[in-house]
């Protein structure tokens, strides 16, 4: 095997071919011409035309008129970052022969793409979307790539309505709008015609759809897949990725807050976290189900609109992902990089999901079009790190010289044809021989039939606040629907799923709800918590889904890490600020790998009573929604000129009214209670103080308490009219 016929990436590849410029190399023309300068063509005279000669002037404009490629037809916005996966120990080995699951003394280098799903290139982060997150590993037995969502159910059941689906949800064709959301008519004409979709829906509508970073997301693989062991065995198996930091979203007030404000604050906080040493972690969990109890459930396993409960089939967490590189070039690894389900190793294999049969088709097809040849598989970023050798030649192109006359199997002519596996051996892919018999039918399996079982089930298992928002948004979206016989035909969905979240609805959406046994404010908002908890019982009588009323694992309340850590704490402050007590907040949070900014009335040194701090952000330049908990230090003077400032009492106010953590020491409490919602507050805990903080002291009286809070993420319990989600 000739080196040429197999390149393997290394550290001196990926420096040729990234072209880095830390040493100033000359400026030439890309076939190396060293040019003395391109900032003016060559023209006959200064004042005189320019010369068709001038082949800097051509070279540069004709590569710029060809710099775009096709933006990806789904999941077009993207960010990305490197990382290693290492698997704890060998207790797979039992399932699998694939080595980056059963060899804890492998370092596998990974890429992981992030993205959503509806929007252009150019659109906010924090639209309302299924999240992508596709890791590509870079094993020694060739790459696999785990090209998942942060949701882990899909829309539809057969690969063959995909194109309808995006149809549906992209931008109408006829005018292009509306730009990444889903709250217009075809979803809805589309989703209400397509009852397989009302579990993905449920998912759609809650906070999932709303993260607060990309590391706080779940992953999933979605597909049943199957792990084969060495000697043949299969088992079905599920892929999670579960979050170090917990599962947190946004609130919706929040999220188009922040998509006008800074619409790259999920890739911006990726690029900041890997940047500030904050590396992103995640568990890789397994769900295992034997051969023989495939038709064991209520729900089948090649169905891609269900998941597999927790409390039936609990997640074993068997390694760890570690995101610590940021990308060098955005297109060159984050755009071109080209996931493809296809891409497993030995030991992993597909199930008959038909959704997964037909993404295997589609990926492949897609990076043709959009990467413009066959051989994007060269690039650096989708090279894999094992080496790589076959009898294709030539395309658009092309990098590697393959050498000899031989480009054909079998071949006796010379040595440059690759070596087959054994057949049957250890080292070679082999297909898992499942049996597959059936007549040709353009059908659907009756053991899909159940659209509404989940649905329920992921309902029932929501926390009251997270049901809530359920219903907000489902007001939001079918509201912005015109057409009503469309939002009719959504409303006998949801019927179907709970009475409560119909009532709702229905009564934003100004149609009569279907049963009496409901009750609504009458403005549309929902009930109490613990009202909207007990009515959700009571009418959810019937077992949800696979035995089960609800399951553990669907709630981002229940069960999930807390921690302060990439957190993100403003410190609001003014010239005369207690600046020994920023300093020791600053330092309490860096502890906990947190970060306190100084929100200042101007950008720069602020001179405090005890030394200056340095303000990286302005009231003018920021909000309450960039951050996950405020801090009001003492100073007299500070909180004076800060109390006659609309935007700092806002801050607030907003802070409060999204359940975030507050807290003030000294002179700084006067701010808080000056803010609209501080008179509400008095000290510390209480019902309407949960997560505020209000001292006499210092810092050490308090940072404790607050960071706690800050980890707890978000206080829900606050007085009704005086929350926005
Ligand atoms: Fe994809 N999907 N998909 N998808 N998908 C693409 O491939 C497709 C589905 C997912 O960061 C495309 O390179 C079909 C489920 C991610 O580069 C395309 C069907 C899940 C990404 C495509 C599905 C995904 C894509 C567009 C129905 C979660 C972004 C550009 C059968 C398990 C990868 C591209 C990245 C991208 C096809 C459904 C995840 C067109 C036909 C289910 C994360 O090939």
């Amino acid at each position: 095997m000739s080196l040429f016929d197999s390149p393997k990436v290394t550290d001196k590849d990926k420096d040729l071919a990234q072209a880095t410029t830390d040493d100033k190399p000359p400026m030439t023309t890309n076939v190396g011409q060293h040019v003395s300068t391109d900032q003016d063509s060559l023209k006959a005279g200064p004042r005189g035309p320019t010369l068709l000669e001038d082949f800097v002037l051509r070279e540069k404009l004709q590569h710029f008129d060809h710099e775009r490629i096709p933006e990806r037809v789904v999941h077009a916005r993207g960010a990305a970052a490197h990382g290693y996966f290492q698997v704890y120990d060998d207790s797979l080995a039992k399932y699998t022969r694939a080595k980056v699951l059963t060899e804890p003394s492998l370092t596998t280098p990974v890429f992981l793409r992030f993205s959503t799903v509806a929007g252009s290139r150019g659109s906010a982060d924090t639209a309302r979307d299924v999240r992508g997150f596709a890791v590509k590993f870079y094993t020694q037995e060739g790459n696999w790539d785990l090209v998942g969502n942060n949701i882990p159910v899909f829309f539809i059941q057969d690969a063959i309505k995909f194109p309808d689906l995006i149809h549906a949800v992209k931008a109408e064709p006829n005018n292009e709008i509306p730009q990444a959301s889903s709250a217009h008519d075809t979803f809805y004409d589309f989703i209400s015609l397509t009852p397989e979709s009302m579990h993905m829906l449920m998912w759609i509508m809650s906070d999932r759809a709303i993260p607060r970073a990309f590391p706080m997301m779940e992953g999933f693989g979605v597909h049943t897949f199957r792990l084969v062991n060495a000697e043949g065995k299969s088992t079905f198996v599920k892929f999670h990725w579960k979050p170090a930091l917990g599962v947190h979203s946004l609130v919706w007030d929040e999220a188009v807050k922040i998509a006008g404000q800074d619409p790259d604050f999920h890739r911006r906080n990726l690029w900041d976290s890997i940047d500030m040493g904050n590396f992103p972690e995640w568990e890789l969990g397994v769900q295992l189900l034997a051969e023989e109890d495939e038709m064991k459930y209520d729900f089948d396993i090649l169905d891609a609109t269900k998941l597999w409960p927790e409390d039936l089939i609990p997640v074993r967490r068997v390694g760890k992902m570690t995101l610590n590189r940021n990308p060098d070039n955005y297109f060159s690894e984050t755009e071109q990089v080209a996931f493809n389900t296809t891409n497993v190793v030995p030991g992993i294999d597909f199930s008959n999901d038909p959704l997964l049969q037909g993404r295997n088709f589609s990926y492949l097809d897609t990076q043709l079009s959009r990467l413009g040849s066959p051989n994007f598989h060269e690039l650096p970023i989708n090279r894999p790190v094992c080496p790589f050798s076959n009898n294709q030649r030539d395309a658009q192109m092309r990098h590697t010289i393959n050498r000899g006359r031989v480009a054909y199997a079998p071949a006796s002519l010379d040595g440059h044809s690759p070596e087959e596996a054994t057949p049957g051996g250890k080292e070679g892919y082999v297909s898992y021989p499942a049996r597959v018999e059936g007549n040709k039918v353009r059908e659907r399996s009756p053991s899909f039939g159940d659209h509404y079982g989940q649905a329920k089930l992921f309902w029932n298992s929501q926390t009251p606040p997270e049901k809530e928002h359920i219903v907000k948004a489902l007001q939001f979206e079918l509201s912005k629907v015109e057409a009503k016989e469309v939002r009719q035909r959504m409303l006998g969905h949801l019927g179907k799923i709970n009475d409560m979240l119909h009532a709702q609805v229905a009564l934003a959406i100004g149609e009569p709800p279907k049963t009496s046994r409901q009750t609504v404010t009458p403005d549309g908002t929902a009930d109490s918590p613990a009202e909207t908890q007990v009515l959700a019982e009571a009418m959810s009588e019937t077992t949800a889904s696979g035995g089960l009323q609800r399951t553990r694992g669907l709630s981002m309340e229940e069960d999930q890490p807390k921690s302060a850590k990439g957190r993100m704490v403003a410190i609001l402050a003014a010239p005369g600020v207690a600046a020994d007590q920023v300093a020791a907040m600053q330092k309490a949070l860096k502890a906990e790998d947190a970060l306190g900014v100084v929100v200042g009335p101007h950008l720069g040194q602020i001179e405090g009573t005890s030394g200056r701090v340095e303000a990286k952000k302005t009231l003018a330049n920021t909000s309450s929604v960039h951050f996950d908990a405020v801090y009001v230090p003492g100073g007299a003077a500070s909180t004076q000129t800060l109390r006659r400032m609309g935007d700092a009492i806002h801050f607030i106010d907003e802070a409060y009214k999204h359940g975030k953590a507050i807290a003030a020491t000294a002179e700084g409490v006067e701010l808080v209670k000056a803010a609209g919602t501080g008179g509400l507050i008095s000290g510390r805990g209480g019902m309407l103080g949960a997560g505020v903080f209000l001292v006499d002291g210092g810092v050490d009286d308090v940072a404790k308490e607050f960071i706690e809070a800050i980890a707890q993420h978000r206080f829900h319990n606050r007085q009704p009219n005086m929350v926005v989600a």
